[in-house]
């Protein structure tokens, strides 16, 4: 990336919480990363309680040398490290997400867990995703679909949705009229395989359905960086992240309280 572009991709990311980087994995390892997706999906148990976010199996870098070659992959390292994001590490685990031909939607979601804190109103990300979709998507086999700037603002959305994962949204109705809507400000992120898809944890995204007789895979890394003002950050600090008490005990929570602003 030039460092325009880089800059560019920082500013889409901090305003909209999410951004697309294109042509960061070879096609050889494209390859072997759906082989070895195919195999795991093939011989691990999927989640029982998933079927909206798809196959959700928790890979460990430990344990697999194909995944850890992801999470080390340089060209996405450099990406991330040229929009200054080089503070941002992995979590030591990969979840592989994988749509099975003809999978439903997944429901309007966030997935910040820890709205009680005032971190929650950071002007920067904090926790973010780093996502490859092994195959070009688009809204017939279950493209990513995000509301721009909704991690920084709240709307009427956020009020009204059955909390996420875990927390009820696993257990909706597959025809929940509000939770597998269209909203009219979604983007569509229609995307090339190969390409490297960062969203912030606070955004709200969903999927659509997979409609077609093929595999959507989707390989999900969790990253976040350290509690402090990263150094690209010039603006001003909200009072509230400057008044946070770094050793008060925040309960988590993926209820948008207080710290999302209208
Ligand atoms: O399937 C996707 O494209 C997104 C998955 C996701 O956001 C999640 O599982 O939390
Ligand atoms: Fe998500």
């Amino acid at each position: 990336m030039t460092p325009e572009v880089a800059q560019e991709k920082r500013e889409q990311m901090l305003r909209d919480g999410y951004c697309v980087i294109p042509d960061i994995l070879s096609p050889e390892f494209l390859q072997e990363l759906r082989r070895e997706s195919d195999h795991l999906n093939d011989t691990m148990e999927h989640h029982p309680d998933t079927k909206y976010q798809g196959t959700h199996l928790g890979i460990r870098f430990e344990d697999n040398a194909t995944m850890k070659r992801l999470a080390e992959w340089q060209p996405s390292r450099q990406a991330v490290e040229e929009m200054q994001f080089g503070d941002f590490n992995h979590v030591g685990s990969l979840i592989v997400l994988t749509k099975e031909p003809f999978a439903p939607a997944l429901y309007w979601h966030q997935d910040w867990m820890r709205w009680n804190d005032p971190l929650s109103c950071t002007p920067w990300p904090q926790t973010i995703f780093l996502s490859y979709y092994l195959e070009d998507t688009s809204v017939e086999n279950g493209c990513l679909k995000v509301i721009p700037g909704t991690h920084l603002k709240r709307i009427p959305l956020h009020d009204q949705l059955v909390t996420a994962h875990e927390q009820g949204a696993r257990f909706i109705e597959d025809d929940h009229p509000l939770m597998f809507s269209d909203h009219p400000d979604q983007v569509d992120v229609e995307s090339k395989a190969g390409s490297l898809v960062l969203a912030d944890a606070r955004v709200l995204h969903a999927a659509y359905k997979n409609q077609t007789d093929r595999r959507r895979n989707l390989l999900l890394l969790w990253h976040n960086r350290p509690e402090t003002v990263p150094d690209y950050w010039e603006d001003e600090i909200p009072q509230m992240v400057q008044d946070r008490d770094p050793q008060a005990a925040y309960p988590g929570t993926r209820i948008p309280g207080q710290y999302l602003l209208a």
